[in-house]
């Protein structure tokens, strides 16, 4: 799997920020929207709890061509046969799981700022995220990032730079200049009324920029 492949709309469905929906719907819908990566994150359930509705949106992800990360559990994203696992700074270090993932699998690392970024890409990460670009209710601890924060990332790594944190349809823009290869939302799709519509309008801007 390509790194190459880490671009355009990602979308992290967290079954908590699906305002009651079916997070598979979601999925579903979202995909639909024109997302080309999903993100598969709980942080409530256990592992066996979560497995059939995360494999019900691996699935979706197969059958929509989308690539599918399962975040902090290296061993669920195995379980699952995803395309990759995201990792947080304080999750497995990447190269403590590098060695031991198929070949092709994508190890996607969160980042505040350059350094981070550094140390990810030396460690065998294959695509940095940066945020929080923006003030987010999704998440309690995070570290303020911005859009310029995002372009010193840019510039110091050669890996695929996914923007997170507050970003919507007012946003996107500001991020997309900045020179982010994907944009990753929770709220911005998983709270939205219509998230097929809110998807597509991501997508589209995304498309429109590049
Ligand atoms: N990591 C940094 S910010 C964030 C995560 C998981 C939350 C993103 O959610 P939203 O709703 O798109 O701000
Ligand atoms: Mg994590």
């Amino acid at each position: 799997m390509s790194p190459a492949r880490v671009r355009g709309l990602y979308v992290i469905i967290d079954p908590e920020a699906c305002v009651g929906r079916d997070p598979v719907e979601v999925a579903r819908l979202a995909l639909e929207g024109g997302a080309s990566m999903l993100q598969w994150r709980d942080k409530r359930r256990d592992k066996g709890e979560q497995l059939a509705q995360a494999r019900a949106v691996r699935e979706l992800c197969a059958r929509h061509g989308a690539l599918f990360i399962a975040n902090d559990h290296v061993d669920l994203a195995l379980v699952l046969r995803a395309d990759g696992v995201h990792l947080g700074q304080k999750d497995l270090p990447v190269e403590a799981v590098r060695p031991l993932a198929p070949p092709e699998f994508l190890i996607g690392v969160s980042t505040n700022n350059a350094e981070e970024a550094r140390r990810a890409q030396a460690g065998g990460a294959s695509y940095v995220a940066v945020g929080s670009i923006f003030p987010t209710g999704s998440k309690e601890t995070t570290r303020p990032a911005s859009p310029e924060r995002l372009r010193e990332v840019k510039a110091a790594v050669t890996l695929p730079v996914v923007a997170i944190g507050g970003i919507n349809a007012s946003n996107i823009d500001e991020v997309l200049a900045a020179g982010a290869d994907a944009v990753a939302v929770i709220s911005a799709v998983c709270g939205a009324a219509d998230l097929r519509a809110a998807a597509r309008e991501l997508a589209g801007r995304f498309e429109r920029a590049t």
